[in-house]
C-alpha cells in the first residue's frame, strides 16, 4: 500500500515513520491514523527491524495535534471513535516488540506529544515545543496524553501543563524528564539515528525481553514486577543470544547476536 500522510522507509533494522502533511504542521486526521496502523503492521511484519524511529516532515512541525478542521465535522460518537482509534494505535506503538524513538523536529502538540509519549523516549531539537492545548479548545487530552504525561513527569506537572494549556520548550521538558536528549536542530537525526544502530546491533531477544519487563512492570507493585522480569529473564537466558554474548565476552571478541 502506498501512503499519502505518512512516509515509511525500512532500511536494514531501523524503521522510520514520518508524519507527512507539512501544509498541516503533520495534524493527525482520520486517514492519518489509518495509514500508521496499516504502517505499524508492516514494520510488525519485518522480522528484520530492531528499532523504529518517529519524526516530521517540513521544517516546522513533529505533529501538531489532531485535524482541527475535521474534528468541527464530527459528532460527539465519531469523536470518541476517533479518540479511542487513536488510543489504540499509541498503545500498539508502545507495545512494539522492539523500542520506538520518537525525534521530536519541531512543534509536538496535544496529539503530537501523545504519540512522543507513547515511544519509549524522546530526543528533541532545541526548537521543539511541546504541550497539551487542548483545554485552550474546550477539550482535554483524548489519545492518551492524561495518562502517559502524567506518568512520564508526574501528576503536578502534567496537570498545570494540561489545566494551563501551555506549552514547553524543548529544555523545559528535559528538565521534566519528558525528553532524553535536547540537540541541536541539524544533528537530530544523526543523534537519534546513532543511539538507534547501538540498539539494532543488540540481540532482538534481549531488547523485547527488556522493554517488556519494564512496561508490564510501570502498571504493578515492585514484588509483581519483579516477576515479570524474572521470567523475561529466564526467556533472554535460554535464548542463543545469551550463548552469543557471554561466550563472546570470555573470548574477548564482540558479539554477534543473531536474534528473533
Ligand atoms: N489541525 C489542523 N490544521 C492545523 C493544525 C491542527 N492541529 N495546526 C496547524 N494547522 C494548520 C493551520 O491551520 C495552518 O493552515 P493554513 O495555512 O491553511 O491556514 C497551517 O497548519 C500552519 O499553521 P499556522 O499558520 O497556525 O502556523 P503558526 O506557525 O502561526 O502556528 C502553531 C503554529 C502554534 C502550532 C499553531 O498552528 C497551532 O496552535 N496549532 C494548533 C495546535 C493545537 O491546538 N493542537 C491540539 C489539537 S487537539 C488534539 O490534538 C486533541 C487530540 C485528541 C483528539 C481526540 C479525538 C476527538
Amino acid at each position: 500500500m502506498s501512503f499519502e500522510n505518512i512516509i515509511l522507509e525500512m532500511d536494514n533494522a531501523i524503521g522510520m515513520i514520518y508524519f507527512n502533511r507539512p501544509k498541516a504542521l503533520n495534524a493527525l486526521n482520520n486517514a492519518l491514523l489509518d495509514e500508521l496502523d496499516t504502517a505499524l503492521d508492516q514494520v510488525l511484519a519485518n522480522k528484520e527491524i530492531r528499532v523504529l524511529i518517529f519524526t516530521g516532515t517540513g521544517d516546522k512541525a513533529f505533529v501538531a495535534g489532531a485535524d482541527i478542521s475535521e474534528l468541527t465535522q464530527m459528532d460527539a460518537l465519531a469523536a470518541k471513535y476517533f479518540s479511542r482509534k487513536g488510543q489504540k494505535i499509541f498503545s500498539k506503538i508502545e507495545a512494539l516488540p522492539f523500542p520506538a524513538i520518537a525525534a521530536v523536529n519541531g512543534f509536538a502538540l496535544g496529539g503530537g506529544s501523545e504519540v512522543a509519549l507513547a515511544c519509549d523516549f524522546i530526543y528533541a531539537s532545541e526548537k521543539a515545543i511541546f504541550g497539551l492545548p487542548e483545554i485552550n479548545l474546550g477539550l482535554i487530552p483524548g489519545f492518551g496524553g492524561t495518562q502517559r504525561l502524567s506518568r512520564v513527569v508526574g501528576r503536578n506537572r502534567a496537570k498545570e501543563m494540561i489545566f494551563t494549556g501551555s506549552n514547553i520548550t524543548a529544555d523545559k521538558a528535559l528538565e521534566y524528564g519528558m525528553v532524553n536528549q535536547v540537540c541541536p536542530h541539524e544533528s537530530l537525526m544523526d543523534e537519534v539515528q546513532k543511539t538507534a544502530r547501538r540498539i539494532a546491533a543488540k540481540g532482538s531477544v534481549s531488547l523485547r525481553a527488556a522493554k517488556e519487563a519494564i512496561q508490564a512492570g510501570l502498571g504493578c507493585d515492585l514484588e509483581t514486577a519483579c516477576l515479570f522480569e524474572n521470567d523475561a529473564f529466564a526467556i533472554t537466558f535460554a535464548s542463543p543470544d545469551a550463548k552469543e554474548g557471554t561466550s563472546a565476552f570470555l573470548e574477548k571478541r564482540k558479539p554477534e547476536f543473531g536474534g528473533n
